[in-house]
């Protein structure tokens, strides 16, 4: 089954889904993204998310490879830039950034990459991607030089999510950005719930059981981790447990 076909069912069934965000630049070796990979595989994490709004390190083609090879689990491109392709993933994320007003990040970068997409076989997931300020700033919004919508407005990200879903885009990630001070707002996650029909991601600053708990509750059907698993994987095990509500 499809990623998007998968998270439309859990939907269906009201089950939520628990993602984790790989940030190749964070893995120091493969004994240290072996260990990772058990970690994921016992919590019964649902998708393994990779990428990051900025990657230096040069691992990110043999980082997929290897994720993949080392477990069963959808492996799920979460792209800053084209240069993020990799056909050994299953799906892609592609981001369009309908919180900012960068044409590049909107549909630029879309058209540089969409024939090695359409050639690669992989699934493609269009995305309005939405960063939102959750207190800090953020390499994601100061890489794709736009303003985060504000935390307390939900009535933005309401808005700007229908235009999305308008516009015929299949799911809707409301980013925090990785390491975020505090997740964003349960308001605005309902506010979105109600808005649109379509899978809700949420990701950035969720750190313990109970606000992913508060965060399903308010709509999410997927949550990704990436720093607190980065910083105390075994975090993992109690997060993965927020899914139960
Ligand atoms: C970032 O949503 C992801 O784009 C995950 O954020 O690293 O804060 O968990 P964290």
């Amino acid at each position: 089954m499809s990623f998007l076909e998968s998270i439309i069912q859990l939907r269906k069934a009201g089950k939520k889904a628990l993602a984790v965000l790989i940030d190749p630049d964070k893995i120091k070796d493969d004994k240290s993204l072996n260990t990772l990979m058990e970690l994921i595989h016992h919590s019964k994490v649902d998708f393994v998310f990779i990428g990051g709004s900025l990657l230096i390190g040069n691992n990110f083609h043999a980082c997929v490879k290897k994720v993949k090879a080392l477990c069963e689990l959808p492996v799920i491109l979460f792209p800053g830039s084209p240069s993020q392709i990799a056909e050994d993933a299953d799906a892609i994320l592609l981001l369009s950034l309908i919180s900012g007003r960068n044409a590049e990040l909107l549909i630029g970068q879309h058209v540089i990459a969409a024939p090695q997409l359409k050639r690669s076989g992989l699934e493609i997931i269009p995305t309005g991607y939405m960063l939102v300020d959750c207190g800090r700033a953020t390499t994601a919004s100061y890489v794709s030089q736009t303003f985060p919508l504000p935390w307390n407005k939900p009535e933005i990200a309401a808005a700007t999510a229908i235009a999305g879903e308008m516009l015929g885009l299949r799911t809707i990630y409301l980013d925090g950005g990785s390491g975020a001070e505090k997740p964003i707002s349960t308001e605005m996650i309902h506010a979105v719930r109600i808005a649109v029909d379509l899978p809700i991601i949420v990701g950035g600053g969720i750190r313990d059981e109970d606000q992913a708990r508060s965060i399903y509750a308010s709509g999410a059907d997927v949550i990704v981790i990436g720093t607190a698993f980065e910083e105390a994987p075994e975090l993992l095990f109690s997060l993965s447990q927020s899914r139960y509500i």
